[in-house]
């Protein structure tokens, strides 16, 4: 087990007694967890109280693990109509502290902690930055928005437990994020990819070189990105970029960690099972799937004091690993989450994510990945437009053109080439539209990818 006060630390475990227990172990323990859940909030919470008793479940009914499937689900629509503290086991008074998901769709959601719950989430946090290679010895920017955001707070805290040196940085002021880098040797980025893209992005048009920082490790996540984008961060930043993966209702950011050997293999993310319980279902039928099959992920907390979630549907994607990691933790994988169930887009009957047109955007040098699908509906037909920032590179050539017919040539020929990408690989018809570098960057805790005008109230 690494050691809090010894920097310099190298071994790689944080919690070894938790970490390496064999499966049985672990079942055994969930297994205790999750009786005394269920002691807990018929005592303690109203909201679970009734529900449990609507579907007939005793607190002293859970004999095995296998018996969860037996209780409710909870979904976002249940924290969203119980907003603010309809769910809290606990007065609000009572709580140590408050966070709140952004609720960019619909109403926001609010999530209470006790002490306890801060103590476990800097736990995992810790655990989550050490099974990434963090030691004692790094400096850490935390780049994550703080604030009601878990992001920000959440990674601190595990930074500082485990004696790491943080810089809270939060998001935002690209150029003092640069020089905070450059001053400090800032060893480690924690932040949303699309902010990272940001800043790299930014060195790029200060002209500041690699050699001017010192990152060897970015820790990303809040928001799904592709595997070509970590090989452009990997490239732009000269580190390994590895994803963190957790969400507000849940505790926040360390849920889920990749390890640098899972990377290597694109093995997944190691779930911290010891405090939730993950089951993949079939969003449909909510069916349990298996090893492997895609489906939503779905969380129960099994330490949680003053929000505990039973079932929690995450509308998130992925599928599960079991296979052991040459890291050694006895903890199960997760897949990337490459997208939320409604980030799904349907155009005319075709189905895609938004990460798919990142994927197709990143094999094209000509251009930077910061984009925008806007989404209309002219006489009863969907359009899909796709704005697309140039790479720098390219719009200074064309700059150096000035307006030529040459210009326009090799504009026309790239906005085609886009859309034969999107329709040979998507079977999607879009317009492609060229924007000028920096236009699109995203400067939000999480980047906005789609803007769907369908849904907007308008005069007919
Ligand atoms: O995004 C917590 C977090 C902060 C995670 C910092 C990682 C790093 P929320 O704002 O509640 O919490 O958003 C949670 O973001 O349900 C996913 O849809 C998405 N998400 C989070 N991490 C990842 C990831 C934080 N690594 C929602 N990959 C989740 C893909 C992610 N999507």
């Amino acid at each position: 087990m690494m050691t809090k006060t010894a920097k310099h630390s190298t071994t790689s475990v944080w919690d070894a007694d938790m970490e390496l227990l064999s499966r049985p172990q672990l079942q055994e323990l969930q297994l205790s967890r999750l009786k005394n859940l269920l002691f807990y909030l018929e005592e303690n919470n109203l909201f679970y109280r009734q529900r449990l008793k609507k579907a007939g479940i005793a607190s002293g009914g859970i004999h095995s693990l296998d018996d969860l499937r037996n209780l409710p689900f909870t979904s976002k629509a249940d924290l969203q109509e119980k907003y603010p503290s309809g769910l809290f086991s606990k007065p609000l008074n009572e709580l140590s502290r408050l966070h709140a998901s952004s609720g960019s769709k619909g109403r926001p959601i609010m999530v209470g902690y006790s002490k306890k719950d801060l103590s476990t989430w800097a736990q995992v946090c810790a655990r989550s930055l050490v099974c990434a290679g963090v030691t004692a010895a790094d400096i850490i920017q935390n780049s994550y928005g703080y604030g009601l955001f878990t992001g920000g707070l959440g990674v601190h805290y595990g930074a500082e437990l485990l004696d790491a040196t943080v810089i809270p940085a939060s998001g935002g002021m690209t150029k003092r994020q640069i020089s905070l880098l450059q001053d400090l040797r800032s060893t480690v980025l924690c932040s949303t990819p699309t902010y990272a893209l940001n800043i790299a992005c930014t060195m790029e048009e200060l002209e500041i070189p690699l050699s001017a920082i010192n990152l060897r490790l970015g820790i990303f996540g809040a928001e799904p990105w592709s595997e070509e984008m970590r090989k452009l961060l990997e490239e732009k930043l000269s580190l390994t970029a590895l994803d963190i993966y957790g969400l507000s209702e849940v505790i926040g950011p360390g849920v889920a960690m990749e390890c640098p050997h899972s990377r290597e293999m694109k093995g997944g993310l190691h779930i911290w099972e010891d405090h939730f319980l993950v089951e993949v279902i079939d969003p449909e039928t909510g069916t349990l799937l298996t090893e492997g099959e895609e489906g939503e992920l779905v969380f129960t907390t099994l330490t949680k004091e003053a929000m505990p979630l039973l079932r929690y549907r995450t509308g998130d994607i992925a599928s599960l690993n079991w296979q052991p990691c040459p890291c050694g933790r006895s903890m199960v994988r997760m897949a990337r989450v490459k997208a939320r169930l409604d980030d799904m887009l349907i155009i005319r009957g075709v189905n895609f994510y938004p990460t798919a047109v990142e994927e197709i955007l990143l094999t094209c040098p000509e251009l930077s990945p910061h984009y925008l699908i806007v989404i209309d509906r002219e006489k009863a037909l969907d359009t899909l437009c796709l704005q697309v920032e140039l790479h720098r590179q390219t719009a200074h050539n064309w700059q150096k053109l000035a307006e030529t017919d040459e210009v326009f040539r090799q504009q026309e020929q790239l906005r085609s080439e886009i859309k034969k990408l999107l329709k040979d690989m998507l079977f999607l018809a879009a317009e492609v539209e060229l924007m000028p570098p920096g236009s699109l960057m995203s400067t939000e805790a999480k980047s906005v990818r789609v803007i769907d005008r369908r849904t907007a109230v308008r005069p007919d």
